[in-house]
C-alpha cells in the first residue's frame, strides 16, 4: 500500500515509517520539524541527537534496503499539502502531524494558539486533500485517550448507546479533556466525523494512551535509527521521564497523590496498532474508533516499577510527590474498553522488568547528556 506518514520525524512517526516499509508498504514521510524547533526554543532537546530525516532515510536504506520518500514542509499550507498528494498519490494516510504535548499547549497564549491552529489546520487540510485527490484513501488519525478524560463510568470504545425518554441512539462517547492539546484532538474527531457523514470518508481514529519505550524491531540498536526521545516536562511522557530521572538520580516526580490512572502501551504496540488499522481499512462512511492501550497503571504503580527495576542496576531510586502543576483528578475510577485492536490481531508487549531494564541500559549510555533543569519546570495548568 502507498502510505503517507504525516509527522514522520516524530517519536512515533519515524518508527512507524520504518516498520511499514519492513512490512512491504511504500512509504513517504512528511514533516516541518515543528517539534525539533519547539524543543530548541524551549531548551528541552531530546536525550541524544537525532539525525535529520534525510540522514535517517539514508541510514535505513543502508541497513534494510528499503526506501522512504521525504517531503519537508508545513501541512497547514494548502499548496504544500496539494504537492504532496499529487506527487505521492497515497492509498492511506497516517496523521501524526500535530503538536503532541499537553503541557506545551498550556504554557502560554502563543503555545496555545500554535497548538490550536496547527492541529486543526492540518486535520482540515488532510480531509480536503483526501476528498480532492484520493477519495478512496483511508485516514488513520492518532487521537488520544485524553479525549474522554476520567469519567466516573466505564469508557467505551468511541461510541455509546444512549436511551432517553424511551428512544435511543448511538453517539460519540462523551468527551471532556483536561488540556488544550487534548481538546484539539476532540475537535479533530468532530471534524472527521462531520466529513465522514458528508463525504463518506474512511477514517480510523486511534485513541492512544501514553506511550513508552525506545526500541522497536527496526531500530536494531543502531543509534542513528532511534526515535526522538524526550524526557523533559513538556514533551516527555511519564514513564520515559521516570526512567531518565532514575538514571540521573533525580527523585521521580509523582504529581500530587499519584493515583492518576491511564492506559499505557509500548512503542512497539503503537506500530502494530497503526499497521493493523491500515491493513484492515475502515469502510467508506465509517468513523472507526479504537482505544489504543494495553494495560492501565497509576503514576504510583509506574514509579514503584521503575524503582524496582532501577535497583537491579544499583540505582537507589527515590520517589517524591511534587505539587501537581496540572489540574486533573488524582484519585478516580478508570475502566476503558480496549478489545477492538486485539480483535484485529494486536499481540501486546506488556511492561516487564526486562523492558524497563533495556530502557535503563540505553538511557545509562546517554547519562551525560541529561539536562536536569529540563526535568521539572512546573508549567501551571490553572
Ligand atoms: N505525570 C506525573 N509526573 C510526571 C509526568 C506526568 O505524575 O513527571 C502524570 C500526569 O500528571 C498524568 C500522567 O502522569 O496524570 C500521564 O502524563 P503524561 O505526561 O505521560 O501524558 P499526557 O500529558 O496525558 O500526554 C501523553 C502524550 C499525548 C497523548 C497522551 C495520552 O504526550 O500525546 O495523547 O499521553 S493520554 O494521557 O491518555 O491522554
Amino acid at each position: 500500500m502507498k502510505i503517507l506518514v504525516l509527522g514522520g520525524d516524530g517519536y512515533l512517526g519515524w518508527p512507524t515509517a520504518m516498520n511499514l516499509t519492513a512490512h512491504g508498504h511504500e512509504v513517504a514521510v512528511v514533516d516541518n520539524y515543528l517539534r525539533r524547533n519547539i524543543c530548541r526554543e524551549e531548551d528541552c532537546e531530546p536525550l541524544y541527537e537525532v539525525p535529520n530525516l534525510n540522514s535517517r532515510v539514508r541510514q535505513w536504506k543502508r541497513q534494510s534496503g528499503y526506501k522512504i520518500q521525504i517531503f519537508i514542509g508545513d501541512l497547514c499550507q494548502w499548496d504544500f499539502m496539494e504537492t504532496v498528494f499529487r506527487s505521492f498519490e497515497p492509498e492511506a494516510i497516517v496523521h501524526y502531524a500535530e503538536q503532541p504535548s499537553a503541557p506545551y499547549s498550556m504554557l502560554n497564549r502563543n503555545a496555545a494558539t500554535l497548538t490550536l491552529k496547527n492541529n486543526l489546520d492540518v486535520t482540515a487540510n488532510v480531509i480536503f486533500a483526501v476528498r480532492e485527490f484520493s477519495p478512496q484513501a483511508h485516514i488513520v488519525k492518532i487521537g488520544t485517550m485524553g479525549e474522554y478524560g476520567t469519567p466516573n463510568i466505564d469508557i467505551e470504545e468511541g461510541w455509546i448507546d444512549i436511551e432517553h425518554k424511551g428512544r435511543s441512539q448511538k453517539f460519540l462517547y462523551p468527551r471532556q479533556a483536561s488540556s488544550l492539546y487534548h481538546t484539539t484532538k476532540i475537535m479533530d474527531t468532530d471534524l472527521l466525523w462531520f466529513y465522514v457523514r458528508m463525504w463518506d470518508l474512511r477514517v480510523t481514529d486511534l485513541m492512544q494512551g501514553p506511550v513508552y519505550g525506545i526500541h522497536t524491531d527496526e531500530t536494531n540498536d543502531d543509534p542513528q535509527l532511534l526515535p526522538f526521545f524526550n524526557y523533559d516536562e513538556l514533551f516527555g511522557t511519564v514513564l520515559n521521564r521516570f526512567i531518565v530521572q532514575a538514571v540521573a538520580d533525580y527523585p521521580l516526580t509523582v504529581f500530587g497523590k499519584g493515583g492518576q490512572t491511564r492506559g499505557y502501551l509500548n512503542i512497539k504496540d503503537t506500530l502494530q496498532c497503526v499497521r493493523l488499522s491500515l491493513e484492515k481499512s475502515a469502510d467508506p462512511g465509517e468513523l472507526r474508533i479504537f482505544n489504543q492501550l494495553v494495560e492501565t497503571f497509576s503514576v504510583n504503580d509506574l514509579a514503584q516499577r521503575v524503582k524496582d527495576a532501577g535497583s537491579g542496576f544499583g540505582l537507589n531510586v527515590q520517589i517524591k510527590s511534587v505539587e501537581n502543576p496540572r489540574k486533573e483528578a488524582e484519585d478516580h475510577y478508570y475502566n476503558p474498553a480496549h478489545t477492538g485492536l486485539l480483535e484485529l490481531g494486536l499481540e501486546p508487549n506488556y511492561l516487564s522488568e526486562e523492558v524497563l531494564g533495556k530502557m535503563i541500559e540505553t538511557v545509562l549510555r546517554h547519562k551525560d547528556n541529561i539536562n536536569r533543569d529540563a526535568i521539572f519546570r512546573g508549567v501551571k495548568w490553572a
